[in-house]
């Protein structure tokens, strides 16, 4: 371990060191107790939709061994874990009756987390919508918003006693540009006008639970998590300047703007389409209330250029510098955490941060029973530096929560990229080994709380 304790303190004594899954990417037994379609599993049972017609049918079959899951957790000293809810376990039909075996399952999750002292975090929503409700036009229906925060208030009353940190959406840019405008997630809608709309019901149906659950008077935080992206200009050539702009407004001011200065950022409209007919009322206010914490996923960077020629990519051209990329082919750039960081601290808000998503995808094969994914340590190594980086120029980072604890469905890239800590071994009843990363990680939590202790 090449940490020193002075470098350990660097980070307050209660960072949370965790690590982080979600619903249909781990727990499989799509058909079980109750449970009600979603959107992902219409999609990912739609031909040439995910890589092999992969499908979340059976993921990780953590609904079946969360336990052992969560005992490996404890071994490894992982002790912050954040989770979501597959909104159809709880509402099969996204709204109306509710499934109390639904219930049943998380509540014997929350308590096997505990029980281990492992401190959960709770997301409300990765990207499960209830068919039901995608039938009924989905995120593009205003409505909704609203049974989302039925939704979120029924969770506050069940967990809420467990669980003291809620994260209402991860990456709802994911759901609107990926899921409506690209349709390389589902449910799967090429319409940019349909994509922005999808925007502003998602953001609504996130400031109608956070005010839900502060009438609910509850004791804990919440926040939403957003996937954002370092962005800069390929020179500092006025065309280039104004391309790094226009990806910076759609890939972060888009959500960034609306939560955190209460508007939409100018020319946004063409971008993402026009999401001005769905905003009613004081929609932007409720937009904008006040949050405990935001969470960032960081996982690349981007240089951009201009281009006129590629209208479909906003008139720009991606320049980033690929000596380094993951499985994903994504660059690796942990200057880009730091600079992230410090840019949401200086120009957005000073409420605490989160980093609820970090990680890399590699092509982990187990030889002779064990998995060196060096390339991994060292990816992970480098950005918790980097996030040091951050802290010690005063931006407020309360934690870290590592993708993934296991290698699991990675949506339309299906079972062919592995981001876990923990070997899934799909031709062997999905047995799991800890990589050396998982073991580096442990390592390192052990040697912090000890440099503390
Ligand atoms: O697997 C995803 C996760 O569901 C959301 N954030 C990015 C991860 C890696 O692509």
């Amino acid at each position: 371990m090449e940490f020193d304790s002075q470098w350990f303190r660097k980070f307050p004594p209660d960072f949370r060191w965790g690590t982080a899954t979600a619903a249909y990417q781990i727990e499989g037994a799509v058909h079980e107790d109750g449970r009600g379609p979603s959107i992902w599993d219409t999609f990912s049972h739609t031909p040439d939709k995910t890589w092999h017609g992969d499908t979340g049918d059976m993921a990780c079959d953590h609904y079946h061994r969360y336990q052992e899951d969560v005992e490996l957790m404890r071994q490894l000293g992982f002790d912050h874990y954040r989770f979501s809810v597959a909104w159809p376990r709880i509402f099969p039909t996204g709204s109306g009756a509710l499934n109390m075996d639904g219930v049943a399952f998380y509540d014997r999750l929350l308590d096997t987390l505990i029980d281990a002292g492992i401190r959960p975090v709770l997301t409300l929503y990765h990207w499960d919508l209830p068919q039901a409700l995608e039938d009924h036009g989905g995120w593009r229906n205003r409505d909704t918003a609203y049974y989302f925060r039925d939704y979120a208030a029924l969770m506050f009353d069940q967990f809420g006693d467990r669980v003291d940190t809620w994260i209402t959406h991860n990456e709802p840019w994911c759901t609107a540009v990926l899921g409506h405008l690209l349709g390389q997630h589902a449910p799967g809608i090429q319409d940019s006008t349909q994509a922005g709309m999808v925007a502003h019901h998602l953001l609504l149906s996130h400031g109608l639970a956070v005010a839900a659950y502060r009438s609910h008077a509850a004791q804990g935080q919440i926040g939403i998590t957003l996937n954002l992206s370092a962005v800069y200009p390929a020179s500092n050539r006025p065309e280039d300047l104004a391309a790094r702009d226009r990806m910076d407004t759609m890939l972060n001011r888009s959500f960034l703007d609306p939560l955190f200065l209460g508007q939409y950022p100018s020319g946004l409209n063409e971008l993402l389409g026009s999401g001005d007919d769905a905003i009613q009322g004081d929609d932007l206010a409720e937009i904008a209330a006040p949050l405990d914490f935001l969470g960032i996923n960081y996982y690349t960077y981007q240089v951009i250029a201009d281009d006129p020629e590629h209208a479909e990519l906003l008139g720009t051209r991606d320049v980033t510098p690929r000596d380094e990329v993951t499985d994903m082919g994504w660059p690796v750039g942990p200057h880009g955490l730091t600079d992230l960081l410090r840019r949401i601290h200086q120009q957005y808000t000073r409420i605490p941060l989160m980093v609820t998503e970090n990680g890399a995808a590699y092509p982990d094969r187990v030889v002779d029973g064990q998995v060196r994914d060096l390339a991994r340590i060292s990816y992970l190594e480098r950005h918790i530096r980097a996030l040091a980086d951050a802290l010690n120029s005063g931006v407020d980072v309360r934690g870290y929560y590592l993708w993934s604890l296991l290698d699991n469905f990675e949506w339309g890239f299906g079972y062919s990229k592995r981001f876990g800590l923990v070997y899934v071994d799909y031709e062997a009843n999905r047995r799991r080994l800890p990589k050396d990363s998982a073991l580096w990680y442990s390592d390192f939590i052990r040697a912090f709380r000890q440099a503390w202790a």
